[in-house]
């Protein structure tokens, strides 16, 4: 018989494409990973009862509340996880780690600097508690993304000299696609550029172990009003799953539809980023490949489970780039799963990002990226969308 693990009591607030995708690493993590404590999915945090109560009965949640500003008070919760709308971050976050519970946030951390400064302000505060906070980049956790953080860090590709970073969705180049929450700035904060820009920013920052230190952006909206949806488009991407029909109605898409920056690293390396929903035929294409002094590495995450290598020490005969995969046991994370060969999916990076923050939380060490890696992705987010408005480039660092 087993010594019980203590329990790890979590409330969720939100509960749409995130939500879902955290529910099953909630659920999947201590199934696969020896975890010193175990989570218990207690309390599911929704807008409308109705649809927070089939949320809870899919997902796996013991309980429902339509309050979260009760639920984070209480005794019963350790660990409050943020799957809503950048625009509720920051009070959400600020309030859990007031009250003494940990915080995983998904990206963006918020919708402004200055949100984001009071949250890693509140953080800081809170770790010298003992209370512990996380930005969900979870796609940190692909294996081949953290194999290529290793490499670099052992300086197999020698001193960084590029940064290419790609992230290619087309899910709203029909203009018919309805208005959703991910177009609206009130809700978002920014469009392609914080959404799916941040993710790509706080990779090649996290690979590199380098911070961007300057910019120069551009942003364009292609497709200017949409149909305005009735009824709860915070389904799946996109704002589908949700009830939304047309309404006959148009409004304003008040974000960018795509973002374009170069990018200039503190060691002097140099970035190329391009964030876009308009990539038409890409679905989820994350795109970085990294240049170096002594060789490359070429990451595309709609062939997650690879990572290309070339190693410029190679006899010119047979020099190229291989294609490892990265499905070892003695990858990062692999061994938990399938034999060599099987592959993971965009789940497990999910999973691994709650083992990581489970494993955190028990050793009272700060899980990263911290709120403070996610107040820097803020600042180049900021930055970007300051130098598209006044043609000029723009610092990011404080
Ligand atoms: C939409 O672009 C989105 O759902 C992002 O918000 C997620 O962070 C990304 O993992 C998938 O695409």
């Amino acid at each position: 018989m087993t010594t019980p693990r203590p329990t790890l009591s979590v409330a969720m607030i939100g509960h749409a494409f995130m939500g879902a995708a955290h529910s099953q690493a909630w659920r999947t993590a201590p199934r696969f990973f020896d975890l010193p404590l175990q989570p218990r999915m207690h309390l599911l945090g929704g807008r409308d009862e109705q649809r927070v109560t089939a949320a809870a009965e899919t997902l796996g949640w013991e309980s429902t509340t339509t309050d979260w500003k009760s639920a984070v008070e209480r005794d019963d919760i350790d660990l409050v996880d943020i799957c809503t709308p950048g625009d509720s971050h920051a009070e959400i976050a600020i309030a859990a780690l007031a009250a003494g519970k940990h915080v995983l946030c998904e990206k963006p951390l918020a919708n402004t600097v200055a949100e984001a400064e009071q949250m890693a302000a509140a953080a800081a505060s809170a770790a010298e508690r003992g209370v512990r906070a996380m930005v969900g980049f979870a796609y940190r956790r692909v294996p081949a993304v953290a194999l290529a953080r290793e490499l670099v860090a052992q300086g197999r590709i020698g001193t960084v000299r590029h940064v290419r970073a790609q992230y290619l969705q087309d899910w709203i180049v029909d203009p018919e696609v309805p208005l959703s929450w991910r177009l609206d700035k009130e809700r978002a904060g920014s469009g392609a550029l914080g959404d799916i820009g941040a993710h790509i920013i706080d990779l090649a920052q996290h690979i590199t172990g380098e911070n961007i230190a300057e910019v120069s952006g551009v942003l364009e909206t292609f497709v200017k009003e949409r149909p305005v949806a009735q009824g709860d488009t915070s389904g799946t991407l996109g704002g589908g799953g949700g009830d939304e029909g047309a309404t006959g109605e148009k409004g304003p898409v008040t974000v960018d539809d795509a973002a374009v920056f170069l990018a200039r690293f503190t060691s002097g390396a140099l970035g190329t980023f391009e964030a876009t929903r308009f990539a038409t035929g890409r679905k989820n294409g994350i795109r970085l490949e990294i240049n170096g002094s002594r060789g490359s590495l070429a990451f595309d995450f709609e062939d997650m489970n690879v990572l290309e290598f070339f190693d410029a020490s190679e006899a010119d005969e047979t020099a190229g780039f291989r294609r490892i995969l990265v499905t070892e046991p003695g990858h990062p994370y692999v061994a938990a799963w399938w034999p060599a060969g099987h592959g993971l999916g965009y789940e497990h990076c999910f999973t691994h990002q709650v083992v990581d923050l489970v494993r955190a939380v028990a050793d009272g060490v700060d899980p990263t990226p911290t709120f403070a890696d996610g107040l820097q992705v803020q600042r180049v987010l900021a930055a970007v969308e300051t130098s598209s408005l006044t043609r000029t480039w723009q610092e990011t660092l404080t």
